[in-house]
């Protein structure tokens, strides 16, 4: 029987997720369409970067790219993700601790792992795991376990393609469908909530993280995140299409080479929900799903990371940014003055050892005859290599603590004390989280390797 690949069955999902939350929330659609025009007009004043993108075959994704976000509530919630992900080729990696910013979870981010699945479809999805152990409150917190542990996130119908994908070693046509069809239900929007109203609003008081994920059938798919190629002109043309932005971007400032990740989202919608009460149901509300969008840049090496978040750090000493928007200027203006000490030419940034690239054959490197393969340094200078950013594919906990308190409502800042635990995150997942940077450099080492072989079949 023929198997359908992860790819395929991946980029159907992540167009039905996608359909679903344009459905479901209509702002999504508005912001897509945004995107796609913002996307269109900067390919067209920049036929280089169009014509680069083109040739590393990363344009047709573009347009395709999202990523998503989730929060469970338990560790076989969280085991079983990881097993329903995987049926898609997407592996769990990096491991982000959110407590320091006032938010009790630890997360990760599923994604597929390889150049050429990147390529095929990129659909990530951040996915985190709330933390009652950060909840002061004892009684309330074991009655929180309680209502966790009783409720099922899966369909049957999903459970068994799970277990079937991965005896099988994948699904066959008319399974992937059905899979697709069966996973999208964990994700839906349920508006009937699973409490009562007065339990939601212990959960609430707690923190509203607890509501979100404590109250409901399932774990919502909370937003969905297109890729723009000038997320400045997206956030400035927001209010115009009736949509209000975050007060200040998240991330590093607007520079020539972008670097890593930088992130905007619109306020979370207020939506009707029916809460238990007594046979019966009542009508009250929840704040939950958002939208974002994000522009993405090179993937930095440890010490282009080290760098960057001294700078950010530094940055924050001097103005940290108020909830409400009021010092966005200042703001902005300290993260332009910190990062001017970031290299912003993608030839010192390569030089420094700050960003990871991949390398290939120019037109020039391509008809060299006899090139000396010892000195890969001379064979760039030559022109013979030429080299490109390697695309960040992950996510940043900063910016992430940004993205969460903007959809919490101004009066939710709440302090934890600072407790990563990965080990514990682990076991719940039930594997190891892959490391970002192992994997960047892998792509970059490869590619390198692969100039160095062609060249030298030319020589003989
Ligand atoms: C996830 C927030 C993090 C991002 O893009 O950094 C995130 C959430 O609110 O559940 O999606
Ligand atoms: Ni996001």
């Amino acid at each position: 029987m023929t198997l359908v690949s992860a790819d395929v069955i991946r980029s159907r999902f992540s167009a039905a997720m996608s359909a679903m939350y344009r459905d479901e929330v209509p702002a999504y659609g508005t912001l897509m369409d945004l995107v796609g025009q913002v996307n269109a007009a900067v390919l067209a004043a920049d036929p280089t970067e169009a014509a680069r993108l083109a040739a590393n075959d990363d344009l047709g994704r573009i347009s395709e790219e999202r990523h998503g976000a989730i929060r469970v509530g338990t560790a076989a919630e969280l085991f079983t993700m990881r097993r329903l992900f995987a049926v898609m080729g997407m592996q769990p990696v990096g491991y982000y601790d959110l407590s320091e910013a006032g938010v009790p979870v630890h997360s990760t981010a599923f994604r597929p792992v390889g150049e050429a699945a990147l390529k095929r479809n990129p659909f990530r999805v951040f996915t985190s795991l709330l933390r009652l152990d950060l909840i002061g409150d004892a009684g309330l917190r074991a009655e929180a376990a309680g209502i966790l542990a009783e409720r099922q996130i899966f369909t049957p119908g999903c459970l068994a393609l799970i277990d079937k994908a991965e005896a099988e070693g994948g699904l066959s046509e008319a399974d992937a469908s059905r899979f697709v069809a069966e996973a999208l239900e964990t994700f839906r929007w349920q508006p009937r909530a699973n409490v009562s109203v007065e339990m939601y609003a212990r959960l609430h008081d707690a923190h509203r993280l607890v509501a979100d994920v404590v109250s409901f059938k399932g774990p919502h798919i909370n937003h969905l995140t297109p890729r723009t190629l000038d997320i400045d002109a997206v956030q400035r043309l927001m209010p115009a299409h009736g949509i209000t932005p975050k007060a200040v971007v998240e991330g590093p400032p607007t520079r020539r080479c972008p670097i890593l990740l930088r992130q905007t989202s619109f306020k979370a919608l207020q939506e009707a929900v029916d809460f238990r009460q007594g046979d019966g149901w009542a009508t009250g509300s929840h704040t939950a799903r958002f939208g974002e969008i994000e522009q993405r840049g090179v993937a930095l090496t440890p010490r282009g990371r080290a760098l960057y978040d001294k700078l950010l750090a530094d940055t924050r000493k001097v103005a940290r940014p108020a909830a409400d928007g009021a010092n966005a200027a200042e703001y902005v203006a300290a993260l332009e003055a910190g990062f001017a000490a970031f290299p912003d030419d993608w030839a010192a940034i390569r030089q420094q050892g700050l960003g990871y690239f991949t390398y290939s054959l120019t037109d020039a490197g391509l008809a060299a005859e006899g090139a000396d393969t010892r000195d890969f340094e001379a064979l760039v200078a030559r022109g013979l290599i030429r080299f490109d950013p390697i695309v960040y594919e992950d996510f940043l906990p900063v910016s992430a603590a940004g993205i969460f308190q903007s959809n919490l409502g101004d009066g939710a800042a709440q302090t934890f004390v600072a407790s990563p635990n990965q080990q514990r995150f682990e076991t719940d997942l039930g594997a190891a989280v892959l490391d970002e940077f192992a994997h960047y450099a892998a792509i970059e080492t490869a590619s390198r390797q692969a100039c160095l072989r062609a060249l030298s079949a030319r020589r003989a």
